[in-house]
């Protein structure tokens, strides 16, 4: 194994950004291009104060007490490892409830320090990595579920709010009254037109409140789309180990690989560091580099992890190891993912697939199927579903795809093909699980879960060949199973 290390920059800095969602994506990508762009010029004034919002209270005192410092583990493969000093974290915040280790007392204890962070003149960027589901926006539709008990509480009660977009709507009220210029919200999720959607979420739940304030926001706020690429899992304890034997103590160290891509719309009226120096790709328009991401990585992993899972798979590295796996995935993305896609000139996406499967291949990094897997409603949609409408109108058929959905139906029931259970971890999970109990034939059970509207587009959900071919593959996957179902396909 060889490492190198590479110490952060020393000096202390001011906090010009804010981010909500601090795991481990935030801590090995934006924080990792933002330390690049300090060692390089020297530069402090794009510290960062990370918020957590809901979970991982546990982390942010862990950061705090480590001085906000923490290693990021870079492997290229399993014999060449870098490991980066961050230093760019100036401040961490814990606004939410959970398990570890903070009472109900403590509930929102950094509510106020962050409100008042993100009205402070000198911030100037809101990055955000909270999940797909921190938006509170309908999958398929992307309008604010207005319902949902969070969102309803954030206008009830708009001065104290729990939501992401709660707390930007009454940040920049509060810059809006105090005569300071909004700052510029960069969404970093996995979210097609990301973007965009920030910018409905925000907006519709300030018109809620004050139809002034959405209209200053559309006016002066800008949302610019980015597509991120950075495979980060989840860490283990044998992640910990192998960073120990390196000499990297301390719970707050991330792994990852080596390959990263940050392409950003330039969009920044308040400013913005010159990333693009350290690799950034700042670009007018991001659409066709996430819409390439999302279909062909996204869409990947989550027919590995539906798949695998099933067949009684840990990670995404077993499961590229599997022929019939790795077959699947190089004709999904060849024939169904890639002939939807509109890319500049340049772009030759046989060659992005193998880049693709060798990074899946990658044996250092155990990227869990079962993480993957979590949040299927929310992921579905942008990962497969629009671009198995475009092939279905112009003729085409997806067989691939039809196999994922069956693959996640058949995961949505809490157990694998053995018998064995696994968790579902979705939003939507009490929802899957009554259409198991009420539904006993796959045929009844795939169209009510095709008729979920908020997750399939009903030119899709009855599309009466796409309806037939997830039965079957359903079926087929029930008996003989996941294996026997591939072989089958690939004749
Ligand atoms: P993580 O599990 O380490 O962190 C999740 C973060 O989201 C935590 O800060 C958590 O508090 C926050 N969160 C979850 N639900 C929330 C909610 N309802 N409201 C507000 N905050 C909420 O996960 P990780 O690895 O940091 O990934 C987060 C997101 O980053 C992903 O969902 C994805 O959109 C994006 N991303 C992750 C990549 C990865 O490989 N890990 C790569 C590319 C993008
Ligand atoms: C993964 C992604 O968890 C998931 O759903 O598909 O987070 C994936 O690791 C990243 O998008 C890679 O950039």
């Amino acid at each position: 194994m060889s490492s190198r290390v590479i110490p952060a920059a020393t000096r202390a800095g001011q906090v010009g950004i804010v981010h909500l969602g601090l795991g481990a994506f935030h801590r090995a990508h934006q924080a990792v291009y933002l330390e690049c762009y300090r060692q390089r010029t020297g530069d402090t004034s794009w510290g960062v104060s990370s918020a957590n919002l809901r979970s991982n209270g546990a982390l942010v005192d862990a950061m705090r007490a480590a001085d906000y410092r923490y290693h990021v583990g870079e492997y290229a493969d399993r014999n060449e490892v870098t490991l980066r000093e961050i230093g760019v974290i100036e401040e961490t915040l814990f606004t939410g409830r959970d398990a570890h280790g903070h009472a109900d007392a403590d509930a929102g204890r950094d509510l106020e320090a962050l409100l008042a962070r993100l009205a402070a003149e000198a911030v100037r960027i809101v990055t955000l990595t909270i999940t797909e589901k921190g938006y509170f926006l309908s999958p398929a539709e992307g309008v604010l579920l207005r319902d949902d008990p969070q969102i309803a509480a954030d206008i009830e009660h708009p001065h104290a709010p729990r939501t992401a977009p709660g707390i930007l709507v009454e940040a920049l009220a509060r810059r809006r009254a105090a005569g300071l210029p909004p700052f510029t919200v960069l969404c970093c999720d996995n979210m097609p037109d990301n973007g965009q959607r920030t910018r409905v979420a925000v907006t519709q739940l300030a018109a809620y409140r004050d139809e002034a304030l959405a209209a200053w926001i559309e006016r002066e706020v800008a949302f610019p789309c980015s597509m991120v690429d950075r495979i980060v899992p989840a860490m283990t304890d044998a992640d910990f180990g192998r960073l120990r034997a390196l000499g990297i103590e301390g719970t707050n160290a991330v792994v990852c690989e080596a390959f990263s891509q940050w392409v950003v719309e330039d969009n920044f009226p308040t400013g913005r560091p010159t990333w693009e120096v350290d690799g950034v790709e700042m670009v007018v328009d991001v659409a066709p580099f996430e819409t390439m991401k999302l279909r062909m990585l996204n869409g990947s992993h989550s027919l590995l992890a539906y798949l695998g899972a099933l067949a009684g798979i840990e990670t995404v590295y077993e499961a590229v190891n599997q022929p019939a796996i790795a077959s699947l995935l190089g004709r999904y993305m060849l024939t169904e993912a890639a002939p939807t896609l509109d890319m500049p000139q340049d772009t030759d996406l046989a060659v992005y697939s193998e880049q693709l499967l060798s990074r899946f291949g990658n044996g250092s990094l155990r990227h869990k199927l079962q993480q993957i897997a979590m949040d299927g409603s929310q992921k579905v949609p942008q990962r497969w579903l629009q671009g198995a409408l475009s092939r279905l109108a112009a003729g085409a058929d997806v067989p691939c795809t039809a196999l994922g959905v069956a693959a996640w139906i058949r995961y949505t029931a809490g157990t694998n093909a053995d018998g064995s259970r696994h968790k579902v971890d979705d939003p939507m999970a009490a929802t899957f699980a009554w259409l198991h109990q009420a539904h006993t034939t796959p045929e009844q059970l795939v169209g009510a879960f095709l008729a979920l509207e908020t997750i399939f587009p009903p030119a899709l959900g009855q599309h009466a060949a796409f309806v037939n071919q997830v039965c079957g593959s359903y079926r087929m996957l029930q008996a003989p199973g996941v294996l026997a179902t591939l072989d089958e396909l690939a004749r």
